[in-house]
C-alpha cells in the first residue's frame, strides 16, 4: 500500500486523477492538497470524500511549514504535483501568482520530498513549454528534445518549474519524472477554458467569443487518457525522464466551436470574433512516440466520443458549473470579455 499526495486535486485534471487513482488502486491512500483557489472546487471531490482511503487537506503548496508538517504526518511514498495557476489569459493580466504557485510551490514540494527520504516526485507539466509550431508545417511536432521556448507568463512559469525539477534530479538525485501533455477536455473543466466556456455559453444562448479568426490549433486529449498516462509514468516511467503525452488530435478552435454548436442544436450566429489573445500560440502538436514505445500508452477515447461524453456531462451537471458562473467568476468574465 502506498500513500500518494496529489496536489491540485480539487481542480480539473487533479480531480479526475483522484477519481481515477482511487478506482485503479483501491489499496492505496490518496491525500489531496489544495488551496481551493477560484479554480478549486470541493464539489468535484464530493464522490470520494467518504472513501476511507482519501483525505482532503486545504493547504497552499507555497506554505513550507504546512507542507512539511503534512509530510511528517502522512509519510508519503509518491507526490504528484498538479497544483498550478493554469489559465493563460489570467497570467497575461497578473503574472505574479503564476510565479509563486508554479515555481515556488514546486520547489517547496520537492524540498519536502528531499527532506523526508527522497520521495518519488512527479511534475505535471504542459506542451506549452515548447512554445508553438507554425500553422503551415503539419509535419512538425513537439518531441521531448524540442527546446523550451515559451510565450506567456503561464508557460514561462511552467517551464521554470520543469527546469527546477530537472535541477533537483541532477543536483540532489531526487527521483523525478515530468509529463508534458497537450490540451485536456472532459468533466469538471473550469468554464473559463475554451470547451466548457463554449458549452456553457451555448446552453445559455450567450455569444461565443472566438479569439482572432479562430484558426489557432490545439491538440485535444480526453482527461482520463492523461490520468492513465500519469499513472503509468509514476509507476513504470524511467527516473529523470520527460514524457510527452498527446493523442494526435489537432483541431482549429473555430471547428471545435462549430462542433459544440451543432451538438447542442444552436445557431452559428452565436459566434463572435473578439480581439486576439496577446502572444497567442499558433499551434500545439505532441509526438507521443516515447510514452507509446516505452510504456505502451495510447489514448483510448476518440475525440468524437469524448466531446459527446463531455457535453452530456455538462448537461447532466448544470449545478456544478452554474454555481461557478453565477459567483465571483462573473466579474472575471465581464472584465475579460465586455468591450473586447
Ligand atoms: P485547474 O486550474 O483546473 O486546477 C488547479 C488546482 O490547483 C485548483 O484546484 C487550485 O485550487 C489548485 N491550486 C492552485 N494554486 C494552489 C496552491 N498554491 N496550493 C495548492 N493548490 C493550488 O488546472 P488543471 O487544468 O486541472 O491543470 C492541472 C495541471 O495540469 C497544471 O499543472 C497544468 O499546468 C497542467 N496541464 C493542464 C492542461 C489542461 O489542458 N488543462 C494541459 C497540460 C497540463
Ligand atoms: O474564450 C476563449 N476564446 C478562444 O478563442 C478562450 C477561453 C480561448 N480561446 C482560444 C485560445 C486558445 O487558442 O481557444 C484555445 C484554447 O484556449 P484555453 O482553453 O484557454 O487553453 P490554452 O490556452 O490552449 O491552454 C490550455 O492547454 C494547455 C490549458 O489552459 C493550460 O493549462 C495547458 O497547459
Amino acid at each position: 500500500m502506498s500513500t500518494v499526495i496529489v496536489t491540485g486535486g480539487a481542480g480539473f485534471i487533479g480531480g479526475n486523477f483522484v477519481h481515477y487513482y482511487l478506482w485503479a488502486h483501491p489499496e492505496d491512500r490518496v491525500v489531496c492538497v489544495d488551496k481551493l483557489t477560484y479554480a478549486g472546487n470541493l464539489s468535484t471531490l464530493a464522490p470520494v470524500m467518504d472513501n476511507p482511503n482519501f483525505r482532503f487537506c486545504k493547504l497552499d503548496i507555497c506554505d513550507r511549514d504546512g507542507i512539511f508538517k503534512l509530510f511528517e504526518e502522512e509519510k508519503p511514498d509518491i507526490v504528484i504535483n498538479f497544483a498550478a495557476e493554469s489559465h493563460v489569459d489570467r497570467s497575461i493580466e497578473n503574472p505574479q501568482i503564476f510565479l509563486e504557485t508554479n515555481i515556488i510551490g514546486t520547489s517547496v514540494m520537492m524540498d519536502a520530498c528531499r527532506n523526508f527520504g527522497n520521495v518519488r516526485y512527479h511534475q505535471v507539466s504542459t506542451d506549452e513549454v515548447y512554445g508553438d509550431l507554425p500553422l503551415d508545417r503539419p509535419d512538425m511536432f513537439f518531441t521531448e528534445e524540442t527546446p523550451i521556448h515559451t510565450s506567456s507568463p503561464y508557460s514561462s512559469s511552467k517551464a521554470g518549474a520543469d527546469l527546477l525539477v530537472q535541477a533537483y534530479y541532477r543536483t540532489y538525485g531526487l527521483p523525478i519524472t515530468i509529463s508534458r501533455c497537450s490540451n485536456n477536455y472532459g468533466p469538471y473543466h473550469f468554464p473559463e477554458k475554451l470547451i466548457p466556456l463554449m458549452i456553457a455559453n451555448c446552453l445559455n444562448d450567450k455569444p461565443l467569443p472566438v479569439y482572432g479568426e479562430g484558426l489557432n490549433v490545439r491538440d485535444w486529449l480526453y482527461v482520463e487518457d492523461h490520468c492513465k498516462a500519469i499513472d503509468l509514468i509514476v509507476h513504470k516511467g524511467r527516473i529523470g525522464e520527460v514524457y510527452n503525452v498527446g493523442g494526435h488530435n489537432e483541431m482549429k478552435n473555430i471547428d471545435i466551436v462549430k462542433l459544440i454548436i451543432k451538438e447542442l442544436g444552436k445557431s452559428e450566429d452565436l459566434i463572435t470574433y473578439v480581439t486576439d489573445r496577446k502572444g497567442h500560440d499558433l499551434r500545439y502538436a505532441i509526438d507521443p512516440t516515447k510514452i507509446h514505445n516505452e510504456l505502451g500508452w495510447l489514448p483510448e477515447t476518440k475525440f468524437a466520443d469524448g466531446i459527446k461524453k463531455t457535453i452530456k456531462w455538462y448537461l447532466e451537471n448544470r449545478i456544478w458549473w452554474e454555481e461557478i458562473i453565477s459567483g465571483e467568476y462573473q466579474n472575471y468574465y465581464d472584465k475579460m470579455y465586455s468591450n473586447r
